[in-house]
């Protein structure tokens, strides 16, 4: 851990019940803290998610950041998109991470030298990765308009509707390896989640040994404890993954021909789907045909169903498409469809089961954070990246998706949770998912933009 950056050790009833006051003064430091933290993670254009961990500018954090400054900096809100999607690739791609070239060599890994996308076809003028991340920026570019609804953001607004429509497109066109409908994705941090225990079973199959990051400086264990981060071999076999794609190109075409990682995840796709409906209600602000998007939703929906829900688990689980089956572990991952606002009852109902369930304990007074993977589980990690600790961008979705399906009860009881999260330890990466100890980076930019999303509701 750098200096700074150790857990903070508090308990989880005693800032729960900070949160449970709620009274003025609190809200007032907490909005202070969240605005200080994006204030000082701003970088000219964008926010880096940590000026340690993550010096650059990450494709999904910017969206859930936007969200947050649309409260409090609505035209930061929209700088921080447009400066996004200025690095979209000529096929619609929207990258991982947009490197700022003002930093030094080394300065996070895998950097530009690794990625080499200017040797890609029709990729922008800045180093770039060649993968993706969930597609959550139409919903984020909707909500920034809908908390700040100004004729400037609604000229913005304008301005990204055909960048969005275009990243659905890569998406759609580029992206439906199996040909069902749905998204998949090619690496484990397309998903956000990256070491989640979900990808332990697609991932075991990636040809890689420890040894080969012997010849690699990983900078993320300079920063954070080794313990809490992913292991060499899981480092070893992330970059054969983006070797992989990198000497393919880049492109798309043949990958069910031997690609390692094939994956369609119930989160991105649930994102995707998510994606058509607010760009229904986008188009429809800026003048366009909202009746593609609202087709288009409805066949994203019902191909999930179809082939990522689980009717013996009552969740969705990803299906990795190498093997042709679900994946076994039960994660938050498998929440996120509640989303949907077009989710059919059954498959909401069961979500709501599951979220309820000992495994992830979402009740109107939360005893515990929302973990990220079942704490039942004989293997969860509650100190270990996306292997259990809480984290308030999956909490703020499945949030969302309660609200959508009926359960405003479950859903203020989430909410009081990820605040008591922040009251209790600070704008964490992440938080120890039973005692609520803040982990990771201390200033966190997601975590303080959607703070004050949860504050502002
Ligand atoms: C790799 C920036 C990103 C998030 C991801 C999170 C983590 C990167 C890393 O940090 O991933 O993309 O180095 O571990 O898993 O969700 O976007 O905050």
């Amino acid at each position: 851990m750098s200096a700074g950056a150790g857990p903070t050790r508090v308990g989880v009833t005693a800032h729960l019940d900070t949160a449970r006051t709620g009274g003025p003064a609190d809200v007032v430091g907490l909005r202070r803290l969240a605005v200080d933290t994006l204030d000082a993670n701003w970088e000219h254009d964008h926010t880096v998610p940590s000026r340690t961990l993550y010096p650059h500018q990450w494709s999904w954090d910017s969206a859930f950041i936007a969200i947050g400054l649309a409260h409090v900096r609505p035209e930061r809100a929209w700088r921080e998109l447009a400066s996004l999607f200025r690095a979209q690739w000529a096929d619609g791609r929207v990258p991982h991470i947009v490197f700022n070239p003002a930093l030094r060599v080394g300065a996070y890994f895998p950097g530009p030298e690794m990625w080499r996308s200017t040797n890609a076809q029709g990729t922008p003028g800045v180093d770039t990765s060649g993968l993706v991340q969930p597609p959550v920026h139409a919903l984020a570019a909707l909500l920034a308009y809908q908390r700040a609804p100004d004729p400037a953001g609604l000229a913005a607004l304008r301005q990204l509707y055909p960048a969005l429509v275009a990243q659905q497109r890569y998406l759609a066109d580029r992206r439906d390896v199996a040909g069902d409908g749905l998204v998949c994705i090619v690496h484990p941090w397309e998903s956000g989640l990256d070491n989640s225990p979900a990808w332990d079973e697609p991932m075991a199959a990636v040809g890689a040994e420890a040894a080969v990051m012997r010849a690699y400086r990983r900078h993320d264990t300079a920063h954070a404890d080794a313990a809490h981060r992913p292991t060499d071999l899981d480092y070893a076999r992330y970059l054969a993954i983006v070797a992989a794609y990198r000497d393919h190109g880049y492109a798309d075409r043949g990958l069910a021909d031997g690609h390692p990682f094939l994956v369609e995840c119930p989160l991105f796709n649930a994102a995707f789907g998510a994606a058509e409906h607010a760009l229904a209600e986008i188009a429809a602000l800026v003048g366009d045909d909202p009746g593609p998007h609202r087709a288009r939703a409805t066949r994203v929906t019902e191909a999930l169903v179809r082939r990522l829900y689980d009717p013996d688990t009552g969740t969705f689980q990803p299906r990795d498409l190498r093997t042709d089956r679900l994946v076994s572990a039960r994660t938050v991952l498998g929440l996120t469809p509640l989303i949907l606002p077009d989710l059919p009852t059954r498959q909401a109902d069961a979500l709501v089961v599951e979220a309820r369930s000992a495994r992830f304990g979402v009740a109107r007074h939360m005893e515990r954070p929302l973990p990220t993977y079942d704490r039942t589980a004989p293997d969860v990690e509650p100190l270990r990246y996306w292997r259990g600790p809480s984290w308030l961008n999956t909490g703020w979705l499945v949030r969302r998706g309660l609200l959508a399906h009926g359960h405003p009860d479950l859903a203020a009881g989430l909410r009081r949770s990820m605040i008591g999260l922040v009251a209790g330890a600070g704008c964490h990466e992440y938080f120890h998912p039973d005692t609520g100890v803040g982990l990771g980076s201390p200033a966190f930019s997601w975590t303080a933009a959607l703070l004050l999303d949860l504050l502002a509701d």
